[in-house]
């Protein structure tokens, strides 16, 4: 983490369109889901030779790491240097062999949540699935025990409460690309909407 970070308000680490928080808002379609360690587990599917179920422990015992990262919500609040604490994607991925035909990842979360990526994308260094964020356990209503983030993208590709990890030879648009929202979403080319239109939609 030796590289030089410019300071707060550049707009090179502010995409167009953003306002900065200090404190992290929650932003949740529905309600924050119970967690019961002897029954939750993490399920790595899809285009996978052999599909994985990582229960709680085994979960808890992968490799961790901590970082620094920034968090864009298309509703245009930023937050910078969020440090979470998880296990990489790259980390996961050490667990399953992908077929060739893997090219999209679908994130499936408790309730009806899913979002979608293409691989490269979650492939990034800096993809993680988060438990810690700042130095303490995720907030249960910012997704304990596993948030995906993803920092190069706006904050609604960053699931919580996930559950499964499926690769996929086809993009399948989540809850909110389907409502509206861009496929891709790229804060720093305010791909926020679908038509591009900058219209409103629906998310709050
Ligand atoms: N499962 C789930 N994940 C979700 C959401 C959600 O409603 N459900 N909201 C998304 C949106 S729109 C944003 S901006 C971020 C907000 O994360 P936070 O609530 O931890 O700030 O979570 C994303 N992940
Ligand atoms: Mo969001």
């Amino acid at each position: 983490m030796s590289r030089t970070i410019p300071p707060a308000g550049d707009p090179k680490r502010v995409p167009p369109g953003q306002y900065l928080v200090s404190k992290f808002p929650v932003l949740s379609y529905g309600p924050t889901p119970p967690f019961d360690p002897a029954k939750w587990d993490l399920r790595l599917l899809g285009e996978v030779r052999s599909p994985l179920t990582l229960d709680y422990a085994r979960y808890k015992a992968l490799p961790r790491v901590e970082q620094l990262s920034d968090f864009h919500c298309v509703t245009t609040w930023s937050r910078l240097d969020n440090r979470w604490h998880g296990v990489r994607s790259i980390e996961l991925l050490k667990l399953v062999e992908l077929t060739p035909r893997a090219r999209f990842v679908i994130v499936w979360c408790e309730g009806d949540y899913t979002t979608n990526l293409p691989l490269e994308e979650f492939l990034a260094e800096d993809v993680m699935v988060a438990d810690g964020l700042d130095g303490r356990p995720l907030e249960p209503d910012h997704g304990f025990p596993a948030r995906l983030v993803v920092p190069k993208l706006y904050g609604w590709k960053s699931a919580k409460w996930v559950r499964a990890l499926e690769f996929s030879a086809v993009d399948q648009p989540g809850f909110w690309e389907v409502r509206g929202y861009h496929n891709h979403g790229d804060p720093w080319r305010e791909e926020r909407y679908d038509d591009d239109d900058g219209s409103d939609s629906g998310q709050t």
